[in-house]
């Protein structure tokens, strides 16, 4: 062993030794209970960052510490390797999206691999290589088949400087997510996954998850945003259906206006030869421009059609007009407008002096519409409204949907604010879908015999950035699979999010090229039971794998129903309050760390610095510290590793001090395994082990000449490389040699604790001389009164209290606490 500690030399060989034992290779192994741990696979942009060194050193404690539990661990790493910034570098650069890809995936390896992460690389999966995405292709088909894809004409957030369509979700404020461009409206036909069909599994299965944080489901809870209500079918006068949605059918004598939004095909034929049409054209193309946001900051804003409708419950005649705060694509896009109870409504029609009309009186109260400053929303008894008067409006919802139901104006009906999967991306660096348009035969999706449908990768951009798909015979000419004519491939390419909602069953079985994967394999090794990666990902990256797990159960291909059991969110890394990023120029860049301080100091400080789910703010004399303590373990061992070679264990009585020190290990031992397995408290677990270290110098300081007990200080040893070495993966493993063990440390048992030996020989007891704590006592547990009294009288600070002195009562609460009354 050498005296210094020389991570550049120990790193690298400890990396090559488990590579070369394949350490970290698993199979299944129905014998030995199955673990899970992934983290979400990174974009291979072309470094770590400190994200990705946090995300993977946390997955590899876990990872880590179960193997040593004894678990089969899975923990595979792989590449989410299609999108838009390879594409990027090929229009601005010229380099093509495949090479920059496949350089930066080498590249980001390395760095791994430099951080000791036990990843089994045999597993490894890049969603840009043929034998990937040819399954993503096979999976669109199976969801083809089941009708669970649709093509249709969509209203589509377009970036007019990226040339693509956006989804909702990337659209920040108006703009572009990744360019920062406004974003216009386009009418693009558009290929869709089917995901409202699972809606309400996939709400109902949030139960199923209790290791998950509560703020991820709400947030999923709120995505699908169930609403329980009716639909009405309203008439126009000219005979027209108005059919409206509402959550609260208990108001619909309240009804004053009708509104429907301003791309609703009815409003067209409505005004068309009014003297309305020409305002309200011109109204309607002017809000259809309106990206979803830009319309939602707008102020309310209508127009009257000239046009009635009928309401079916009173048979009033009520104004119907066109607003801007009615949405096409909720609900049936028609909004009954009560304005006394609903606030938008109440809003409208001060605005634009439509009637208020009350129908929901709160108890013991008389509103008066003139009066109202704001809607009332909340619950109360019905008023002005019929056979219902008087019911309170709970029960009114039922009636009057059971009423409405009876007489054929309508049903009870489940709305969700989830919206289908828009996947189609006019982007060339994708999944190409696997359809073919012939002129015969109509959309023909590929043969299942025929993928994959390669992705040519050596092609030429246009300086516009256009898909160079299009615009390419090679690729886009082919044969109708079922006419033989001659037809043409779709161009488009799928969502990458389509990639990583299946990445982690492809582990279970990476190497598969008969199936998309096995369906034993991937029972024994799913579901995850350990997932880890940014809240950025709590909505759409979990929802889209949940689906298709669901989607994947029902088709016969896997059991399980949700994917990830436990879900951990890592906080952000900060540098001085704010997150580290290239703008900001307050990036650290990991391979620095890594050189200057090695991968165990490093995956140490991030570690140690803060909980998990916490945010982290970057400190370099953390570093220094984490890296001197690594150092201290390092002197620690050194210091002994000859003396304790050979020791057996000795059944000599132990001093006071060796039960302490041995009090110590076992209450280590206890504090790390609980900190970790049941909170995760990595950094809390450092720093227990630390307490360790402070001790075991105490000790070798107190019994300084070779009055160690061996056998203990080796025991000492061992348990702290073996807490130490989820954490610190290739120190520990030195360490574990350097001490005369033959076998990896990784490989060892985690250790256990002896309750027993954790009990404490002394207490320390107070002392309360009328009623004030006069002392703290470090006493023999359980000593008999007797004995105590006279020790605790002779104590000097006790003396000062009670010397000539009348002593009146002497209480004792056993290992506690001692009152003394004196006069
Ligand atoms: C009448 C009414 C009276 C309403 C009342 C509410 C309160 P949630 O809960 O989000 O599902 N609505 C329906 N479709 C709409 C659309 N396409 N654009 C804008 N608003 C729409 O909201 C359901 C309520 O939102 C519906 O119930 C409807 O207004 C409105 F005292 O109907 B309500
Ligand atoms: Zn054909």
């Amino acid at each position: 062993m050498q005296e210094r500690y020389d991570f550049s030399q120990i790193e690298p060989k400890w990396q090559g030794y488990w590579e070369e034992k394949g350490m970290y290779q698993v199979d299944e192994d129905p014998g030995k209970k199955k673990y899970y741990v992934l983290e979400m696979f990174p974009y291979p942009s072309g470094n770590l960052h400190m994200g990705h060194v946090r995300n993977y050193s946390i997955g590899d404690v876990v990872a880590r510490f179960k193997m040593m539990q004894g678990y089969n661990v899975l923990h595979p790493m792989g590449w989410d390797a299609f999108g838009l910034p390879a594409e990027n570098a090929a229009i601005q650069h010229g380099i093509p999206a495949s090479i920059w890809t496949r350089k930066n995936i080498a590249n980001m390896k390395r760095q791994l691999k430099s951080m000791g992460i036990s990843y089994d690389w045999r597993r490894e999966v890049a969603t840009c290589n043929p034998d990937y995405y040819k399954w993503t292709q096979w999976l669109f088909l199976q969801f083809y088949k089941r009708g669970l894809v649709f093509k249709k004409k969509a209203a589509v957030n377009w970036c007019p400087s990226c040339a693509t369509v956006l989804a909702n979700e990337q659209v920040v404020d108006g703009k572009c997510e990744r360019c920062d461009s406004v974003v216009d409206k386009k009418e693009l036909e558009q290929w869709f996954f089917k995901i409202t069909d699972y809606a309400d599994e996939l709400l109902r299965d949030l139960e199923k998850l209790p290791g998950w944080p509560e703020k991820v489901k709400t947030m999923q809870f709120n995505w699908i945003g169930r609403s329980e209500g009716a639909e009405i079918c309203f008439r126009t006068e000219a005979g027209h259906d108005l059919t409206v949605f509402t959550t609260r059918p208990d108001t619909v004598y309240g009804v004053t206006y009708m509104v429907l939004a301003p791309e609703h095909p009815l409003v067209a034929e409505l005004v068309a030869g009014t003297p309305y049409e020409g305002p309200v054209k011109e109204f309607v193309q002017r809000v259809r421009k309106m990206s979803s946001i830009e319309r939602a900051e707008q102020e309310k804003e209508g127009l009257f059609t000239g046009a009635y409708a009928v309401n079916p419950l009173n048979n009033e005649r009520i104004p119907i007009w066109v607003a801007n705060y009615v949405l096409m694509d909720y609900g049936t896009g028609i909004v009954m407008g009560v304005p006394a109870h609903d606030q938008r409504d109440f809003e409208f029609a001060r605005k634009y002096n439509l009637p208020i009309r009350i129908v929901v009186q709160p108890e013991g109260a008389d509103l008066q519409p003139d009066e109202m400053t704001e809607a009332f929303p909340a619950e109360g008894f019905l008023v002005n409204s019929g056979p219902f008067n008087g019911l309170d409006n709970k029960t009114a919802i039922a009636k009057i949907t059971e009423y409405v139901e009876q007489q054929g104006l309508g049903r009870f009906q489940v709305q969700y604010r989830l919206r289908d999967w828009l996947i189609s991306r006019q982007r060339y660096w994708g999944t190409p879908i696997p359809i073919i348009y012939c002129d015969q035969c109509g959309v023909v999706p590929v043969p299942e015999e025929d993928l994959p449908v390669i992705l040519p990768e050596d092609v030429q951009f246009k300086p516009t950035g256009e898909s160079p798909l299009k615009s390419m015979p090679e690729f886009t000419g082919c044969q109708c699979p079922q006419c033989g004519q001659k037809a043409v491939r779709e161009t488009e390419t799928m969502d990458t999010f389509v990639d990583s909602s299946w990445y982690f069953l492809r582990y279970c079985d990476a190497n598969n090229d008969g199936e998309v994967f096995d369906k034993e394999k991937a029972g024994y090794w799913m579901n995850v039971d350990q997932y880890i990666g940014g809240v950025e990902h709590a909505i759409l990256h979990l929802m889209y794998a949940r689906f298709f797990t669901k989607v994947l159960r029902d088709l016969g291909l896997t059991t399980c129903d949700e994917p990830f059991q436990n879900l951990l969110t890592q906080g952000m890394v900060l540098k001085d309050g704010s997150k580290m990023s290239k703008s900001k120029g307050n990036v650290v860049s990991p391979e620095e760390i890594i050189k200057k301080y090695g991968a165990d100091t490093a995956r140490l400080f991030i570690l140690f610095a803060a909980p998990p789910e916490r945010d982290l703010e970057w400190s370099d004399q953390g570093v220094e510290g984490c890296f001197r303590f690594l150092n201290r373990v390092w002197r620690l061992v050194y210091g002994y590793h000859r003396q304790v070679q050979m020791v057996a264990p000795k059944d000599e009585a132990l001093d006071e001090a060796d039960k302490e020190l041995r009090r110590m290990i076992h209450l280590t031992v206890k504090k790390v395994t609980e900190d970790i397995d049941k909170r995760f408290n990595f950094n809390t677990a450092i720093s227990a082990v630390m307490e360790l270290v402070h001790s075991l110098h105490d000790y070798r300081d107190q019994k300084a000449g070779g009055q160690e007990n061996l056998p203990l200080v080796r025991f000492g040893l061992e348990r702290l490389v073996l807490l130490l070495a989820p954490f610190a993966p290739h120190i520990t493993e030195e360490l574990w040699h350097a001490l005369g063990n033959e076998d990896s440390v990784h490989l060892q048992s985690w250790p256990a604790y002896d309750e027993k030996a954790l009990e404490q020989d002394r207490v320390e007891v107070a002392v309360q001389i009328n009623g004030k704590v006069r002392a703290r006592m470090s006493l023999p547990k359980d000593m008999p009164e007797e004995e105590l009294k006279p020790v605790v009288l002779a104590e000097k600070r006790v003396q000062d209290f009670v010397a000539g002195k009348d002593i009146i009562k002497f209480v004792v609460v056993p290992n506690k606490l001692i009152s003394i009354v004196v006069k």
